[in-house]
């Protein structure tokens, strides 16, 4: 079942108030955007539950092992490289009863472009998503933004998601948007059959990924606390 619009997880949480962790746990990769490495990262932007925006990449400046300041995972469609454990955080916030935040996710593989190209489409993001009052397309964003930064060469984009942790009245619903539009979509046969990846994560998605010639599956969890 490859679930292609809104679908939503509810999760039971004693206090008003919960932590959320959103945390890009595995990558596999089928193919990369080219022959050769690809370098991975994923740019953030988000609205915290009080209002206030943020934005980040991740792994971020030497948090990896490739690209530019070493801000990037090295990914490779055979060998070694070809599945990674990255257990890396995207999210990790309070959210406070009857409030919501908004986390916008989109991946990027270094190519022309750089680490400050990366982090201003992630603000470009952030801005979007702090302002906008229906869903926000998180990958047209990102792409408008780094065609002003980068007009030629610039970074391919795998594809995104937006992600909504709503606290309601102690339950913790959490919704994905992504469709084929946003180059990226939500994959339960995948977070279900692959046990071996998804044991003892808990809830989650696992999201294709397919901009640029590319295919990767990125397994994301999300917890509550
Ligand atoms: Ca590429
Ligand atoms: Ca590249």
């Amino acid at each position: 079942m490859s679930l292609r619009g809104p679908v939503a997880m509810t999760t039971l949480v004693s206090e008003n108030m919960a932590r959320a962790r959103v945390i890009l746990q595995f990558v596999h990769c089928d193919e990369t955007t080219e022959l050769g490495h690809d370098e991975l990262y994923v740019m953030i932007g988000c609205k915290h539950c009080d209002g206030s925006t943020a934005s980040r990449i991740v792994p971020g400046p030497n948090h990896g092992d490739a690209g530019d300041d070493r801000s990037c995972w090295d990914i490779n469609d055979s060998g070694a490289l070809r599945e990674r454990w990255l257990r890396a955080t995207l999210y990790d916030a309070d959210i406070a009863v009857d409030s919501k935040a908004e986390v916008g996710i989109v991946f990027g593989e270094q190519d022309g472009g750089g680490v400050r190209e990366a982090i201003g489409a992630a603000a470009s993001l952030a801005d979007a998503i702090g302002s906008a009052v229906a869903p926000v397309k998180v990958v047209a964003v990102v792409l408008d933004a780094l065609s002003k930064v980068v007009p030629k060469n610039t970074d391919d984009v795998l594809g995104g998601a937006c992600l909504t942790l709503h606290n309601a009245g102690g339950s913790l619903i959490w919704t994905l948007r992504s469709d084929e539009q946003e180059r990226a979509w939500r994959d339960d046969d995948a977070w279900e059959k692959n046990k071996n990846i998804t044991a003892g994560l808990g809830q989650g998605f696992c999201l294709q990924l397919t901009g640029d010639g590319a295919r990767y599956q990125a397994y994301i969890s999300v917890e509550f606390s």
